[in-house]
Formats: structure tokens, sequence, C-alpha cells
């Protein structure tokens, strides 16, 4: 078969994209993964040689000599993926896409590109590529959940690894089977969660170096599965991270095999602290759990935690932010992803939130965590995104940034902490400061006018 050229570019916003010749900006730590194209690259024909750009990393040439154009994006970066596709396609370049938006919204994508990926890459590719070599390109390419058994193998080399933080990056599963109602994740794996088989994964970890971050949406979701891959990778001795649901800190087992295995770090999404509000969500599987025995468990088990908290919901007041402070410092979450509840296209907090005639601003690249784009109810837009500022800037403080560490040093590997917590925390400094959010985190007073 004719060799195809195919180049795939994920599209970033005006604040991190680099100009032809510039390195990349901020820290490392903040680009990872690449999963979703290097899955694309695998999904590939093996007549096709595709080259990823990455703007975060390199600039888009639109002089390529590349037969065929891939973008992959999520809401935010649609804007500019449409002007990208654009640009493309005036210089007679075809064009298809893929990833969460176009999931989600393909009747929009469609106007800007010539074909649309609907869902997973792996089932699709074939079908879409076959067409494209006879001309007969379909506008929509819809795939059912991908089987993950026998997975193509990816190939690593096609990003430039040291641009990246200093992990490995797998997946071992997809999906999660919790229902909430902000979630883009589980409404784009439709609910369903699904396992590669763990001779598998584990061949995969083999391969890779001692670092191992599995890009997993719940990786307890089903506790035999995890069980199981836990047990195969105590004797590989890597250190890995995750995300997964709290409940791994309440079945002791589980957290010790985790331990064993070489856990070192996982992403929780606490949301809130409002009972009402993760009723309303549908976060079930947080009600009623003690959140700072949770963190006393994990660190007890000598694993850093990434606090997830959104902000925003309708059960939340100004004094949400102190509250929520208090909570995280008390605890000694390690790092912090604080977030303006957003409501992303596909969710049914969207439809919701559109219903009640509540979203107020459809610019797409403002879907970032960064900007409020729905009305609040107990609080104007001001407060809340200034509310999120300053939460993110009291805990970054330098002053607690030091005291962080040095408890965290009291119960956990001082390579991880190092390695790991010390520069993550530094760089969430940077990239809030660049962000806007340091200096938006100056406004907000927890006793101002409108707190509670
Ligand atoms: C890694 C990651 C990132 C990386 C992206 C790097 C990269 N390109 O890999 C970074 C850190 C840069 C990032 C940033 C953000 N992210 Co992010 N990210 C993720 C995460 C955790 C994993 C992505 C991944 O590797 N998935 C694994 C791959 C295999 O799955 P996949 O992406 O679905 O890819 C498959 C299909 O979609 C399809 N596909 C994808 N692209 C294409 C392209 C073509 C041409 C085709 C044919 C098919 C195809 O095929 C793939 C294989 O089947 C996801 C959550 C998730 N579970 O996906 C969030 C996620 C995508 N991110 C999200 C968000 C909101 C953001 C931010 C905007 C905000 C934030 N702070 O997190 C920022 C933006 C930062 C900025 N610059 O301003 C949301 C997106 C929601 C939405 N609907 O838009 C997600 C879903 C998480 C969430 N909270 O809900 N993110």
């Amino acid at each position: 078969m004719k060799p195809i050229k195919f180049t795939l570019i994920n599209p970033t916003s005006d604040l991190w994209r680099v100009q032809a010749g510039e390195k990349p900006r901020g820290s490392r730590f903040f680009r990872f993964s690449m999963l979703s194209s290097l899955c694309v690259a695998a999904a590939m024909p093996p007549h096709v040689e595709t080259t990823i750009v990455d703007e975060d990393v390199e600039a888009v040439d639109f002089d390529t000599d590349a037969d065929l154009i891939g973008v992959s994006f999520m809401t935010y970066n649609a804007p500019r993926a449409y002007a990208i596709a654009d640009q493309f396609r005036a210089r007679g370049k075809p064009v298809i896409f893929g990833g969460y938006h176009p999931t989600f919204l393909p009747e929009e994508a469609i106007r800007h590109a010539d074909a649309v990926c609907i869902g997973e890459a792996e089932n699709n590719l074939p079908r879409l590529m076959t067409d494209f070599a006879a001309g007969t390109l379909k506008l929509f390419y819809r795939s059912d959940l991908v089987d993950l058994a026998a997975l193509p193998r990816l190939n690593r080399s096609l990003i430039q690894k040291q641009h990246y933080a200093p992990a490995d990056f797998v997946q071992a599963t997809r999906g999660c089977n919790y229902q909430c109602r902000f979630c883009s994740v589980t409404a784009f794996h439709l609910h369903h969660f699904r396992t590669r088989p763990v001779e598998e994964v584990i061949d995969e970890v083999k391969s890779l170096g001692r670092n191992i971050v599995f890009m997993d949406d719940n990786l307890i979701c089903d506790r035999e599965y995890a069980r199981e891959l836990f047990a195969a990778l105590v004797p590989l001795r890597k250190r890995w991270f995750s995300q997964c649901g709290m409940g791994i800190a309440e079945d002791p087992k589980l957290l010790k095999l985790a331990a064993d295995s070489g856990c070192k770090g996982l992403f929780v999404g606490f949301e809130t602290l409002a009972q009402e509000e993760l009723r309303s969500w549908r976060k079930k599987p947080n009600l009623g759990r003690d959140y700072l025995a949770i963190m006393d468990k994990l660190h007890a088990a000598g694993i850093a935690v990434c606090a997830a908290f959104v902000f925003g919901g309708d059960e939340d007041a100004p004094d949400v932010f102190p509250r929520t402070l208090d909570f995280l410092l008390e605890s000694n979450a390690e790092t912090l992803q604080a977030t303006r509840l957003t409501p992303f296209p596909g969710t049914p907090l969207f439809d919701d939130l559109d219903r009640q005639g509540r979203i107020i601003d459809k610019d797409w690249s403002h879907y970032d965590f960064n900007h409020v784009v729905y009305e609040p109810l107990h609080m104007s837009r001001e407060t809340l995104d200034q509310g999120v500022a300053w939460v993110l800037r009291e805990f970054h403080t330098r002053r607690r940034i030091g005291r962080r560490v040095r408890r965290c040093l009291g119960y956990m590997d001082p390579a991880v902490v190092l390695a790991g917590v010390l520069p993550l925390n530094v760089g969430w400094r940077h990239k809030l400061t660049a962000d806007g959010n340091f200096g938006r985190g100056t406004v907000f007073s927890p006793a101002g006018p409108d707190a509670a």
C-alpha cells in the first residue's frame, strides 16, 4: 500500500503555545500523558507514518508535506483546533478530528473538518483510513466501546520525552462506573468501566522506566482487578501514581497491596465538603466519608495525595473557600487541583444549566477551569473566580509549601517528596502566576462583604 504521511496535532492556548524555535514554557510536570495521540498513532494501519506535533512543545508547520492532518482536542482548545483545521483546509489538506469535544459536538466540529471520529480511535481508524485511501471519506465515524484486550503497542519515541513529566504513562483501564453529573470522562465512556488483561499491562510496564503513571480514571473501580494488578506489580519494584476513588483508603488490604506494589501518589476527587452537593452531583461514593481520616490513612501508607476540589456548585456560598482551605491545610494535602465548576458539553450538568439559562459564556476557550462560564447560585461570578484564585494562592505560599514538604518528609519516601511533591508545588506557583490566578487571588477576602 502507498505510504500515507499523517500529522497529528495537539492544539493549545495562546498562553502555552510555543512559536517556531522557542523552548516550551512552564514546568514539564504539567505536560504529560500524550496517550491520546500515541493511541491514535498505534491504531493507524502500518502504511501510515504518524508525526505528533504538540503545540505546547513545538510550532505547527503549515507547509508540511503530510497527506492528512489529524487534530486531537478537548473543549478548551476547540477554537484553536478549528483555526488550525481551517488553515490547512484552505491549503487543500484534508483534516480529521478526534477527542472529547468533537465526540460530544460532532455537528459543530464537522464544519471545520473532513471527518470526525466519535469516541475511541482503535475501531474507527482502520475503516476511516481505508475510506481515505479510496477517496470515499465519510463525515462521521462512530465506534462502539473498544475491547481493551490486545491493544496495539505504543511507539513512545513519537514524542519528545525530555519535554514531558519524568515518568512513563500507561492505561490499565478506561472509564469509571460512577455517574457524576459534571464528569466528561464517564460520559465519554458511556458510563462503562473496562480493563486490559493484567498480563498485557504488566508486559508494557516491564518495558518502561521506574516511575509509572496509570492514566486511568478510577483504577480501583473493579476491586478484584485492582488486587490482581497490584499483586502483579509487586515484584517489578516500580513507583507508581494514579487516580482513584477514596474507597481505597477504607479497604485496608487493597491499600496495603497498593503501597506494597509501589503506589506513591494518588489523585483523589474529594470535590466538595458539602454532602448535599455530592448528592446533587451524584458523587455517591464520597457521601458520608470522613475526609480527614481518608487523608490520614493514605499518608500512613506513604501515599501523597493530589486533592481535587470543585467550587461553585449550588450549595456553595463564599464561606466555602476558607472552609476548604482549612481542610486542605489541616489534612496536609500534598498537591491541589482547585477548579471552577465547568459544565462541559456532553455532560448532564451542561444540559441542566443550559436548560435553566445559566450558561452565559459559550466561548469554548474559556472551558479551562480558569473561567466562570455560568451563573452560580449563591455568589457572583467574580466572587467564585476570585475565591478559587484565593484558595490556590493561599495553598501555594512559600511558607506553606515549605511546611507541607517538611511534614510529608515524616511519612513519605524522601525521593518522591524531593522529586515530586516539591517541584509540583513550585511548578504550580509559576503556573498560577502565569495564568493570572495569583493576581486574582489577592482580591477575595474571606470576611469580605459577599461572605456568608
Ligand atoms: C493527560 C490530560 C491532559 C494533558 C493533555 C496532554 C495530552 N495531549 O495528552 C494536559 C495536562 C496538557 C491537560 C490539560 C488540561 N486538561 Co486534560 N486531561 C488529561 C487526561 C487526564 C488524560 C488524557 C489521556 O491521556 N487519555 C487517554 C487516551 C487514550 O484517551 P482519549 O484522550 O479519550 O483518546 C482516545 C479518543 O478520544 C480518541 N482520540 C483522541 N484524539 C484523537 C484524534 C484523532 C484524530 C482521532 C481519530 C481520535 C482521537 O482516540 C483515543 C484512543 O482511543 C484526561 C482525562 C481522560 N480520562 O481522558 C483529561 C481531560 C481530557 N482534560 C480536561 C481538561 C478540562 C483539561 C484542562 C482544560 C483543564 C485542566 N486544568 O485540567 C487543561 C488545559 C491546560 C491548558 N493548556 O490550559 C478534561 C476535558 C473535558 C472536556 N470535555 O473538555 C478531561 C476529560 C479531564 C476532566 N477533568 O474531565 N490534560
